[in-house]
């Protein structure tokens, strides 16, 4: 644009020059003979013409800045008015264009979910395997306050049992407070008549009772009227039977301790 108006305006000047020089045609011919004779004579009608021409040159110059920058404005006014009609459209193009958007976003959410459950089912087959929690106690000892316990499965004597036991590195459980009773109980399984030895007994003088470890029993968690010592009964153990009215701090009785029974392990968990 600015390359244009500048050969316009040369252009401009060139005519201007050729028909401005027509006028002094005459003076100039008339000193054209003085020329040759010496350059004074001819300076003075050439200063005027040059001005003359500078002041139509400027004038023509402002003219053209003028109308280009107007002829500028009118084109920018007509590109922001449609530019404003493309960034106003209707109501209805609108909510055309809205109902696309949500109908675009609904598919891309859907996407989404797929490949967060395709990304969930990758991790789930290259994460190495659950690493289980570190126990402080060896498999089938369940922990509780420092202690492992361990329910058996197969039956024995009340003195194999404490045996068996200690060949663990452990006593038949010696329990002390309701917690620790309860946590035991809840390991066992229900059944008709499930009884487990633990480390309490009276074989040594009737009815006193002591632990393994050889402290004497205080309180206990016994059934109403329990130890009876029925059959000559020095051995403890508790039920958890299929009544569920049964709790575990009324759950101790008295048996005869050659009788085979399951039975509870208790040692001191490794640190
Ligand atoms: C509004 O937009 C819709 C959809 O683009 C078009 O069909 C309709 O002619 C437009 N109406 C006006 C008044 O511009
Ligand atoms: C936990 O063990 C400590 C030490 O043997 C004992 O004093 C405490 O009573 C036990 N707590 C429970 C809730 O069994
Ligand atoms: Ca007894």
């Amino acid at each position: 644009m600015s390359e244009s108006r500048g050969s316009i305006h040369c252009n401009l000047i060139e005519e201007q020059d050729e028909g401005d020089c027509r006028g002094p045609d005459v003076p100039y011919t008339v000193f054209k003979d003085s020329v040759k004779r010496g350059k004074g004579l001819c300076q003075e009608p050439f200063k005027l013409v040059s001005g003359c021409l500078a002041g139509i040159c400027l004038v023509l110059l402002i003219v053209l800045l003028v109308t280009n920058t107007h002829t500028g404005k009118g084109s920018s006014a007509q590109q922001s008015e449609a530019e404003m009609q493309k960034s106003c459209p209707n109501v209805t193009a609108l909510t055309i264009d809205l109902q696309m958007q949500m109908k675009a976003k609904g598919e891309l959410e859907k996407e989404v979910s797929v490949l967060k459950g395709r990304i969930a089912r990758l991790e789930a087959a290259s994460a190495p395997a659950p690493v289980p929690t570190k126990s402080p106690c060896a498999e089938d000892w369940k922990f509780f306050n420092g202690s492992c316990y361990f329910i058996s499965g197969s039956r024995r004597s009340w003195d194999d049992s404490e045996e068996y036991c200690q060949n663990n590195g452990g006593h038949l459980a010696i329990i002390l407070t309701p917690e620790e009773q309860t946590f035991i109980w809840d390991l066992l399984p229900r059944g008709h008549w499930n009884a487990y030895w633990f480390g309490i007994s009276d074989e040594k003088v009737e009815e006193d009772w002591h632990w393994v470890d050889g402290t004497k029993l205080v309180g206990g968690f016994w059934e109403e009227g329990e130890p009876n010592n029925h059959f000559n009964e020095d051995c403890g153990y508790m039920i958890k039977t299929d009544v569920l009215t049964r709790v575990a701090i009324k759950s101790w009785y008295d048996a005869p301790c050659h009788m085979y029974l399951p039975w509870i392990c208790e040692k001191l968990a490794s640190s």
